[in-house]
């Protein structure tokens, strides 16, 4: 109890902290604060079956993203995190250990938005243009890439994230533990396929690279991950 109370006036000074540093990029200081919001989802519920079942995403976005969200904004209520975006939370709460209750919740929100972004209804086969060089110069080959990234998503020990990412000139795989993100790491998301076992366990139980392979052959939408390459 006594290292509740102890916490929990640790992350309000630091909410203090993050406010002081929030005003030079929020020139508006009257915006009033408001609870972060579930975004809607791209696509209905069962529109990804039955590659993801509308069981597996009634639970994974309904309850588990809406968790999040709600855990967010109790810890954010009343504090000058509430002013500040989802983006600027998760980057200014990274690695701080006194943080790591609102880091994980908003990473975990701005996570599973940049999930159901990635994919969509008749999505996977392979992208075109620029993206598609870009894979060929960064892993040899699509087939190579592909390979790749079930391996990671194989090799991941937990819960966690695999990403594609954009680092300069280059795409890269990697795979994060539990709430981390590339958004905390400076990198630039492209694509992400989530690997807790929440995502997956309704539909493919223990098979978590059956899974993976799934979602790049059937779900992944590469005109999303198109539209991120700087
Ligand atoms: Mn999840």
């Amino acid at each position: 109890m006594k290292l509740q109370i102890n916490r929990r006036a640790f992350v309000v000074n630091s909410a203090v902290a993050l406010a002081g540093m929030a005003v030079e990029t929020k020139a508006d200081a009257s915006t009033p604060p408001q609870a972060f919001k579930l975004p809607a989802l791209p696509y209905a519920q069962d529109a990804l079956a039955p590659h993801i079942s509308g069981q597996t995403m009634s639970f994974h976005y309904g309850k588990h993203h809406q968790g999040y969200v709600n855990n967010l904004n109790k810890l954010a209520a009343g504090t000058p995190l509430a002013t500040l975006t989802l983006e600027q939370i998760v980057q200014q709460t990274a690695g701080a250990a006194e943080g790591a209750a609102v880091f994980n919740n908003a990473a975990q929100v701005w996570n599973h938005s940049f999930f159901w972004q990635s994919m969509k209804p008749n999505g996977g086969g392979q992208p075109t243009g620029r993206l598609m060089e870009l894979i060929t110069s960064s892993f040899g080959s699509f087939e190579a890439f592909k390979t790749a990234f079930i391996a990671a998503a194989g090799a991941q020990f937990g819960s966690g994230w695999v990403w594609l990412v954009q680092e300069g000139a280059a795409l890269r795989i990697v795979k994060t533990a539990n709430a981390d993100t590339p958004l905390a790491h400076k990198q630039i998301a492209i694509l992400t396929c989530d690997v807790w076992e929440h995502a997956y366990y309704l539909d493919y139980q223990n098979r978590r690279t059956d899974f993976v392979a799934a979602f790049l052959e059937h779900l992944a939408n590469w005109g999303f991950a198109a539209s991120l390459l700087k």
